[in-house]
């Protein structure tokens, strides 16, 4: 870490998702010589290459726009490149490292041969016109598609990339190799190569890791008060899922507040958070708006300050701090799963261990999404396609194994799950032994 410190200064989310991992794994690490004397730690933390490159587009009112686009490969020890693609202003190389790094561990976990990766752009996708967006993926692709393939690398979205962006982003691709290559991206549209359930997968997911979890420590998510943040595709799928399971959603948000839903959120509301996102307003107070009465907007607050039983981070890293921590703990809350990559802040998540909350991170929680993307390649890799049905169960079979994993790791002596170590474990064995039996490459 002190290296690395060196080396990277100022990269700090990076520097965050590394120091959490070599913590966790401090202790197994010791007791195998071989991964020391082949220098695991000190590949497993550097990409294996880093691709940038100037994205050159026009906007409506026909001015030039310069972005800075990315796509960092990761680590390939048990599969191609996977990851998504994230268009945030706040995009850097350090946010895409630690995702990438983060992305390697939770793809292991989920049983299916994926390497790790991500990429993105700084590009702002928030007050941007349907042409514009088109514009800038065209644009984005032109300089990616030569890094990318179904066996080589296959990006997918994330913040900021939904349907609409893979689908611009798919167009372009194909002109450009003059290939029909379906498995190069994942979470297309259901007509054309997409997988049935890819969109809800993430969030479906994360609530049946939340279910295994609470299911382990004797309770039952039925009647539980839930708080989401964000009100993108993940807390979309995690909103569904939850009131399917007897759960009330009582708090979505956004960067301008908070929305509070003391009856629950209503099937309207949750149809109304796609009608939100792809307007690209990036504003909460627009549910309030239209449910008025319903959900009640609170400016400048954040998903934490609702009373609730259980608290799930769905937007962005570092999103819920230790004075969050502090209050959820006071309200009453109980259990904290992170669907967001690195959601909670490293005071958060040892306050919330410390005070004997459920706790478990967003590798484990969140893999649904990625694994999923994995059974899309399969899909096309065969060309064919798969029931919702027959995807539900494998996306519920994953997250069992997930869990399992964890509890494999992370048990304690008094019979808790430390979920942190179980996940960083369990994804560390799985890359390090794989390029262990690989050589020194
Ligand atoms: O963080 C993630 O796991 C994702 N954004 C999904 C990646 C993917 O390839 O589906």
């Amino acid at each position: 870490m002190a290296k690395l410190q060196v080396k990277y200064p100022g990269e700090n989310e990076y520097l965050q998702a590394v120091q959490e991992v070599l913590d966790s794994i401090e202790d197994v690490y010791n007791q195998h010589p071989e991964f020391e004397q082949a220098k695991i730690v000190e590949r497993m933390v550097e990409p294996d290459r880093i691709f940038t490159f100037r994205v050159t587009w026009t906007d409506d009112r026909g001015e030039v726009q310069t972005n800075l686009g990315y796509r960092i490969q990761f680590n390939s020890a048990i599969g191609p490149y996977k990851g998504g693609l994230r268009f945030h202003r706040a995009v850097t190389p350090s946010m895409l490292k630690f995702l990438g790094f983060e992305q390697t561990f939770k793809n292991a976990l989920t049983t299916l041969p994926m390497g790790g990766a991500k990429g993105g752009s700084d590009f702002d996708p928030a007050g941007k016109s349907n042409n514009e967006i088109m514009r800038f993926c065209q644009a984005f692709m032109y300089e990616l598609w030569q890094c990318i393939g179904p066996d080589q690398d296959i990006p997918a979205g994330d913040v900021g990339v939904g349907g609409r962006e893979i689908g611009y982003m798919y167009g372009m691709y194909k002109k450009l190799a003059r290939q029909y290559n379906t498995g190069v991206l994942t979470g297309k549209g259901g007509t054309w190569g997409g997988s049935i359930l890819r969109p809800e997968a993430t969030g479906f997911g994360a609530l049946y890791f939340v279910e295994h979890v609470l299911k382990h420590a004797g309770k039952d998510i039925k009647g539980c008060r839930v708080a989401l943040s964000g009100f993108g595709n993940v807390a979309w799928g995690a909103a569904i899922k939850a009131t399917e399971l007897g759960a009330k959603v009582v708090a979505i948000s956004g960067p301008d507040g908070v929305c509070e839903i003391p009856e629950g959120i209503t099937k309207d509301m949750i149809d109304y958070m796609l009608v939100m996102r792809a307007s690209n307003r990036n504003k909460v107070q627009d549910m309030a708006d239209m449910f008025p009465g319903k959900a009640v907007f609170t400016e400048g607050k954040k998903a934490w300050s609702v009373k609730c039983d259980i608290a799930l981070p769905c937007a962005f890293q570092n999103e819920l701090s230790e004075d969050d921590a502090k209050e959820l703990v006071a309200n009453g809350t109980w259990c904290v799963c992170e669907v967001s990559n690195m959601g909670c802040q490293p005071g958060a998540i040892h306050y919330l261990q410390h005070n004997g909350i459920l706790f478990a991170p967003g590798k484990a929680v969140n893999a649904g999404g990625v694994a999923t993307s994995g059974l899309e390649m399969t899909q096309n890799a065969g060309h064919i396609s798969w029931s919702g049905k027959e995807v539900d169960d494998k996306l519920h079979f994953i997250m069992q194994s997930i869990h399992e994993q964890c509890v494999k790791y992370g048990v304690q002596p008094d019979g808790s799950i430390d979920y942190v170590k179980g996940a960083n474990i369990a994804g560390f064995m799985k890359v390090a032994t794989a390029m262990l039996e690989q050589g020194i490459i």
